[in-house]
């Protein structure tokens, strides 16, 4: 006699919990799951250092999209992944065959990646959640490198899955959806809900879902996205993540003595004060800040032209460069600009947003904006600019 009485599959008796749901919810989190790990791939290349096929620098508002859609797709994708886990939850139970060997085996493989594909999915998305909340609980890993890799293991485990399931997954579409054939024993044939309204609900909260964050990218959705963080208006039209207090740089970036140098293999080459860098030619672009939490915003950026500052430091190549920042240390006070995107005519060091002087939490004195890039490495209080020959 054990001690806890596990409930055994014929235990669930709702005709909800069938093959015939979970394939059709299957199938709109294999699209959510797949434009998810896409965006990702793009949104991890993007941020690599060294980008080894070379950075595209357009469409500018191209970084925007992908991201936006990768937070949509993944918050879309928890209610699914929530009821088709309820759906399929009386398997769990399934007792394991003892005999033969190879039958064991398989099982026991079978049983083994639906875990690497439920652990995988569900660490996906809650810490992508918490990552578009905003809310980093983590302080043992580092997000980016570990929402990569275990986003591997879930695409790997949700191919396997699928093609595992695919006989009853063409089984279940090819007969009606209160179809019993597929059942397991014991269902009862009542429901006070039916199938096509579980469906049906089930979708409708991913969309609402989707809805009330797609408002961190899209303005006009603004008004009912209540999951949109960052979405509400910023000094200058543009939302502020980091403040300057809170990177330590409010003395320093005040500081008359503010300037912006150039080295060249460690040397330095050139150096601007704040009144040279305003004699120079200024330029104005309209670039969006997208942010990889899914929040973006479009601005009017003026300034002086990368490519122009490099030339007036004698710098003729194409070079990579390294942007500096006031703020010292953290994972955001240098970046990398790929020699491409530096030769952009888009990419700025931006004095000014929306004709005004950078607020100090945008950057003031100097802020790094590209064209296609990632928030995070839109570097703000810029003071250096490093080439490498
Ligand atoms: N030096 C520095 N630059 C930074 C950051 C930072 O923390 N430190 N945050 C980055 C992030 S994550 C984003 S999304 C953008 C946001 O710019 P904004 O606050 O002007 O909207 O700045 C980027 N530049
Ligand atoms: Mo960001």
């Amino acid at each position: 006699m054990s001690l806890i009485q596990l409930p055994r599959p014929e235990s669930f008796t709702s005709r909800l919990r069938s093959p015939a749901v979970a394939a059709r919810i299957g199938v709109w989190l294999a699209i959510t799951f797949g434009a998810c790990f896409l965006t990702g791939l793009f949104s991890h290349y993007a941020q690599l250092d060294d980008p080894t096929w070379g950075y595209p620098t357009s469409p500018a508002w191209g970084y925007r999209l992908t991201q936006g859609v990768h937070v949509v797709s993944g918050i879309a994708a928890i209610p699914l992944l929530l009821v088709k886990l309820w759906v399929v939850f009386p398997r769990l139970f399934e007792r394991p065959p003892l005999r033969p060997p190879s039958r064991v085996l398989l099982t026991g493989l079978e049983r083994g990646s639906i875990a690497v594909l439920v652990g995988s999915s569900i660490f996906q998305l809650a810490t992508g959640a918490a990552n578009a909340a905003q809310w980093y609980p983590w302080s043992t890993f580092s997000f980016r490198t570990t929402h990569y890799a275990v986003a591997w293991v879930a695409i790997g485990a949700l191919v396997v899955h699928i093609a595992v399931k695919l006989p009853v997954i063409r089984d279940a579409f090819g007969s009606d959806v209160d179809s019993g054939h597929l059942d397991r024993e014991g269902v009862r044939s009542d429901s006070v809900v039916s199938r096509r309204a579980l469906i049906g609900g089930t979708l409708a909260a991913s969309g609402l879902a989707a809805l009330a964050t797609a408002g961190g990218t899209v303005s006009w959705l603004r008004q009912v996205s209540v999951f949109a963080v960052r979405s509400g208006e910023g000094p200058q039209g543009v939302p502020i993540n980091r403040t300057a207090a809170a990177a330590g740089v409010t003395e320093s970036a005040a500081d008359p003595a503010y300037r912006l140098w150039v080295r060249v293999d460690g040397e330095e080459v050139a150096s601007f004060d704040l009144a040279a860098l305003s004699a120079l030619e200024q330029h104005t672009e309209e670039l969006p800040i997208a942010c990889v939490e899914g929040w973006s915003a479009t601005g009017s950026w003026t300034g002086v032209r990368i490519s122009d500052l490099l030339r007036e430091a004698g710098v003729t190549e194409r070079r990579d460069v390294r942007v500096s920042s006031l703020q010292q240390g953290g994972a955001f006070s240098t970046s990398e600009l790929p020699a491409e995107v530096a030769a952009d005519p888009r990419t700025l060091l931006a004095l000014a947003l929306a004709d005004e002087p950078l607020s100090l939490d945008h950057g003031y004195p100097a802020r790094l904006i590209a064209p296609n890039r990632p928030g995070v490495l839109q570097t703000k209080w810029v003071t250096g600019l490093e080439v490498s020959t």
